[in-house]
């Protein structure tokens, strides 16, 4: 008989494939009665799947004694009640690394796309304005300008390396220095990096530690030259300061990939042209999305052969 797992959402189709021929999967956001149907597989449910945006919480985990790992298809954990895996001797195993690459090409797109008006550019020109009004106006030079980066992960160093190639000079603001990025310049306080850098960079989890700690006073250092590009939570931005700040120009611009309410964005961001947005989209490669779904069916496979998870976060 095949293990019985709990799929919260979609995935890769791909990966839903092989877990549902591996496994007895019931889709949880399908479920019209999903109480009913964690009451059904309460006793024989040994894990959860999920991705990054809807994690697990407690109330569901509450509902399925029998669990014995989560497994999520995304790096971020910030959406599974971690707390309450840990004092349930649930393991919790995440996909980092995989992503990383593509992830800082997102940011590195942001930067660029929203320095250079690329969007903007791309309406004038199918509107057929240049043969109306000629060239569009200028933009902003991203080369050879200071970047920061909040949260020096594996991410944070995919994106340093590209940073790198624009001869850009690279400070971090991190918990700690890291012994591996000495050519980087560490500032301890994250108001202290914005009034440094003309680009802030967004790659830290989403913690306690972090969550709305780029808020009005860490915007207004960044200033009216500088801009924000957000790859990590939308939860580490105060939105609302964001938003005053795009809107008077209290900053350049802004390239944000994530949202405090997803999938909902304010729609006062779809007005402004100093930003580019996506809809959480930077680990949206098939060539990334395959990587992160291996992770997920890796560590489930580990857990059921009495092995240590591959990339356990508890
Ligand atoms: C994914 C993510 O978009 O890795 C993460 O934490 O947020 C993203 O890579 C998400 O988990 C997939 O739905």
């Amino acid at each position: 008989m095949s293990q019985t797992l709990l799929l919260i959402g979609p995935l890769l189709p791909s990966v839903m494939d092989t877990l549902e021929s591996t496994y007895t999967v019931h889709r949880y956001w399908e479920s019209t009665d999903k109480d009913a149907l964690l009451a059904s597989i309460a006793d024989s449910c040994i894990g959860v799947v999920t991705d990054g945006g809807n994690g697990v919480s407690a109330d569901i985990l509450k509902k399925l004694p029998a669990v014995k790992i989560v497994s999520v298809f995304g790096v971020g954990v910030d959406a599974v009640d971690l707390a309450w895996c840990r004092d349930h001797g649930i393991g919790v195993s995440n996909t980092p690394d995989v992503l990383s690459d593509d992830v800082a090409d997102m940011a590195m797109a942001l930067a660029l796309a929203v320095s250079r008006q690329l969007v903007v550019g791309d309406q004038y020109a199918r509107a057929g304005k240049w043969p109306a009004q000629g060239a569009m106006p200028l933009t902003r030079r991203v080369m050879g300008k200071r970047a920061g980066i909040y949260g020096m992960g594996s991410i944070g160093k995919a994106l340093a390396m590209r940073l790198e190639g624009f001869r850009m000079p690279i400070s971090y603001c991190n918990r700690s220095p890291r012994s591996d990025s000495d050519n980087y310049t560490f500032v301890a306080s994250l108001e202290e990096l914005a009034s440094q850098v003309d680009y802030l960079f967004v790659t830290a989890a989403a913690t306690a530690g972090t969550i709305g700690s780029i808020d009005a006073g860490v915007l207004d250092a960044l200033g009216p030259d500088g801009y924000l590009i957000n790859v990590s939570r939308g939860t580490l931005v105060d939105e609302v300061a964001l938003l005053s700040c795009l809107q008077e120009k209290r900053i350049a611009g802004a390239g944000l990939d994530v949202f405090a309410d997803e999938p909902n964005i304010p729609p006062a961001f779809f007005t402004l042209d100093n930003v580019v947005l996506q809809p959480h989209n930077a680990s949206g490669t098939w060539e990334t999305r395959e990587a992160m779904g291996k992770l997920v069916l890796d560590n489930l496979a580990a857990y059921l052969a009495g092995q240590p998870l591959l990339t356990a976060v508890v």
